[in-house]
């Protein structure tokens, strides 16, 4: 499972990160715009939403649950000072896909009992993509919180995120975790629609049923 976030670049439109990745067989994307107004994106998600559409690419906001509600997008991803994702539930159904930011097996373990589809674990390494990072999780930190949190009897998916190219899918996938998001190493690649074609292949490769 490969989750695709947007990033402003010099290089590319969001529309045409969006593209790329769906053309590299990525299905899964979060529209992640944190210094925009409402009014810029809603104009970006009519460009993004079409695309998705066409393709049966799964489309989660960063945030902003009510347009998320609003444009019958797939989902939310929701931080930790976001709307709290029990709330978020109500106002977007039972259909939706629901995530929500973990950065300790803590925070995964305040989840429970809670409607919630996936957690996004992190941050795996320094990254310039988001701002105010959490303390660097690494292999160990992966290894420790899959460790805790199953042992606590949490069976949420947990996706790993910050920093993350191809050469570290394996060595993470191989921590327990189930998924990787990935937002700067497709956008700054040479060529994104070959690195995402990659990354799936490899996804693939280490089993069939993660792919997408
Ligand atoms: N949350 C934790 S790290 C991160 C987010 C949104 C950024 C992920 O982007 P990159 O470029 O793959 O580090
Ligand atoms: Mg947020």
């Amino acid at each position: 499972m490969l989750q695709f976030i947007t990033h402003p670049s010099e290089k590319y439109s969001i529309a045409e990160e969006v593209q790329m990745v769906i053309e590299g067989g990525c299905r899964w994307v979060q529209l992640r715009l944190k210094d925009v107004s409402d009014e810029e994106f809603i104009q970006i998600a009519e460009e993004v939403i079409p695309l998705c559409r066409e393709s049966n690419t799964f489309l989660v906001f960063d945030d902003r649950v009510e347009l998320a509600v609003k444009m019958h997008v797939h989902g939310v991803h929701l931080g930790k000072n976001d709307m709290p994702p029990a709330q978020a539930r109500e106002l977007m159904g039972a259909e939706a896909i629901i995530g929500c930011t973990a950065n300790t097996a803590a925070d995964i373990t305040a989840l429970s009992g809670i409607d919630v589809d996936y957690v996004g674990l992190g941050p795996y390494r320094h990254t310039t993509t988001k701002e105010r990072l959490s303390p660097i999780l690494g292999l160990e930190g992966y290894r420790k919180v899959v460790a805790e949190a199953s042992a606590a009897g949490n069976k949420l998916p947990i996706v790993a995120i910050g920093g993350i190219t191809i050469d570290d899918i394996e060595p993470i996938l191989a921590t327990g975790v189930n998924g990787i998001a990935m937002s700067g190493a497709i956008i700054n690649a040479p060529d994104p629609v070959e690195y995402t074609l990659r990354v799936m292949t490899l996804l693939t490769e280490i089993n069939p049923r993660i792919a997408q």
